[in-house]
């Protein structure tokens, strides 16, 4: 008999629903731990509180652990010895330790154990395993289209839930758009008074007052995430005019625009009036005029000081409605303004064709897997002037893309639909030509909410495809490791319909994806 090393496409022995894939995972053939009623749990207590929460939900209340000083069967704890947001797990019959290198790997550690968790004949268990595991990219995004449709502070509140349960760590909201501004700001009160009151369609609008906005700040943080503001500009600004309209210019009816508005059915945009279409690109800021200039800064000050978080994202993308020299003049200015306001400015990757970007700001790619119209070439000028990029290929990572072409939520545009496999198979470090792996700051989904207009919309657009993007996210690159492949993570997200039911998420099964069928128990 001749032994031969396994192909590197066979799907590796991990076991359960591990997703994203950690770095490392050593399985043991031995007995599992067996999760009993009255288990006991020691250790850190922000993290018991979690994993007892978490064990409560996956058992249906069934598993109440019981906390002890000494001893514990279950032991939470964290060292400072490691990488930051890194994390052992080991599991034997006899107990489990989770050992974080800060508070965020012990709460990833727990997100882990929590996915191990398996119904048994008599009970619940953990199967042996032991896990080292430590984030590729320290920058892990999902982002929520809240000006499209407005959701309400719950809802955004779930969405981390959602997504830091999958070790992503940012939070980018995308606050402001043709259709509404959704964030109070002292100094431009007008903004939310007269520009926030419908969504697309015509449906109700609404923004998030100061509190709100800190609520949702310190709700991420104690999940791990950090929340990215975004506010578009110059583009995507026509409800900056409904609330001051002597700082934009007239709405540009191009042609694609009128084409938008037939296909879609939808109406034109009109100078001053709330926006209930889905077209884009027909609306700017009057760059050059003084006064812009002064809402700009008004409006970056204003947000710097309500975020704690190190970015501020300026948008920049599709300023159709721009004049090029006055687009690159007020990319010029709107990045120092951030960059003066303390925070990194993050912006599309349209920016990065602007001679004048503030060095080191932060580059988001949005174009297709295979990049077209010098969309990569732009996301290079980011990198050549000392910055970093997101990745965020439209074809693979925007969950608003329909999942099947019967889906009624969802848009088509980046080659849509976009398959469960599509969203899982690209590799992020040879994405870009001239784009390494030290230029990736990190990778994030993103839900665009034209089509998306109830809270269970957000989870059938975003489930299970969020959780390929936090593979390429946290995981070792494609080839790096056996079980990073299409067919180990089919079978390990299969593995998670029990713990996604548990936790209210009402996700697609997706006929891509060996579902466990798990009945709740
Ligand atoms: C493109 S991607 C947009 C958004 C739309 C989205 C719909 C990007 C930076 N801009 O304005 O909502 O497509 O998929």
């Amino acid at each position: 008999m001749t032994l031969e090393a396994p192909p590197v496409a066979a799907p590796g022995p991990v076991p359960g629903g591990l997703v994203p894939l950690p770095r490392e995972v050593v399985t043991e053939d031995g007995p599992a731990f067996a999760l009993t009623a009255g288990c006991t749990v020691g250790g850190d207590e922000t993290a018991v509180g979690v994993l007892t929460a978490l064990v409560s939900a996956r058992t249906q209340g069934s598993i109440a652990l019981q906390r002890v000083a000494t001893g514990p069967r279950i032991l939470l704890a964290t060292t400072d010895a490691a990488a930051a947001e890194s994390y052992t797990l080991t599991v034997s019959d006899a107990g489990v330790a989770v050992v974080g290198a800060d508070p965020a790997g012990l709460f990833y550690g727990i997100q882990s154990l929590a996915q191990l968790i398996e119904p048994a004949a008599d009970g619940w268990r953990v199967p042996q395993v032991q896990i080292t595991d430590a984030p590729r990219f320290s920058y892990r995004g999902v982002m929520l289209d809240v000006a499209r449709h407005f959701f309400p502070v719950e809802v955004v509140l779930g969405v981390i839930d959602r997504a830091s349960q999958l070790k992503l760590n940012r939070l980018h909201l995308h606050l402001t758009d043709d259709q509404g501004w959704r964030i109070a700001l002292p100094s431009r009160a007008a903004l939310t008074e007269r520009a926030s009151v419908t969504s697309v369609d015509g449906d109700a609008g609404g923004h998030y007052t100061g509190d709100d906005y800190s609520r949702i700040v310190a709700y991420a943080a104690e999940r791990h995430m950090t929340v990215v503001p975004e506010i578009d500009l110059p583009g995507h600004t026509h409800a900056v005019g409904v609330a001051y309209p002597e700082l934009a210019e007239p709405p540009v009816l191009s042609e694609h625009i009128c084409e938008v508005v037939e296909t879609y059915g939808s109406t034109l945009p009109v100078a001053g009036e709330p926006y209930e279409g889905i077209a884009v690109g027909f609306s700017s800021l009057r760059i050059g005029d003084p006064a812009t200039d002064a809402f700009v800064t008004d409006v970056v000050a204003d947000l710097a000081a309500m975020t704690p978080g190190p970015y501020l994202h300026l948008g920049g993308d599709e300023a159709l409605g721009t004049d090029p020299g006055a687009y690159a003049a007020f990319v010029a200015l709107a990045s120092r303004a951030v960059a003066e306001a303390g925070k990194t400015p993050v912006l599309w990757h349209e920016a990065g064709a602007a001679s004048g970007l503030y060095p080191g700001s932060v580059g988001q790619y949005w174009g297709l897997l295979t990049p077209a119209d010098g969309m990569d070439e732009k996301a290079r000028g980011f990198v050549s002037r000392g910055g970093r990029l997101i990745l965020s290929p439209a074809d693979a990572v925007y969950l608003d893309m329909k999942d099947s072409a019967d889906s009624e939520l969802g848009l088509v545009w980046a080659n849509g639909p976009t398959s469960v496999e599509r969203s899982y198979t690209w590799e992020p470090a040879t994405l870009l030509e001239g784009v390494a792996e030290r230029d990736i700051l990190g990778v994030e989904a993103a839900l665009w909410t034209e089509t998306v207009r109830r809270p269970e919309d957000i989870d059938l657009l975003m489930f299970p495809r969020i959780a390929a993007a936090a593979e390429a996210g946290w995981s070792p690159a494609t080839g790096q490791s056996p079980a990073r492949t299409w067919e180990s993570f089919r079978q390990r997200v299969g593995r998670l319909d029990g713990l996604w039911t548990a936790l209210g998420i009402r996700f697609r099964r997706s006929p891509e994806i060996p579902w466990s069928g798990e009945e709740a128990r």
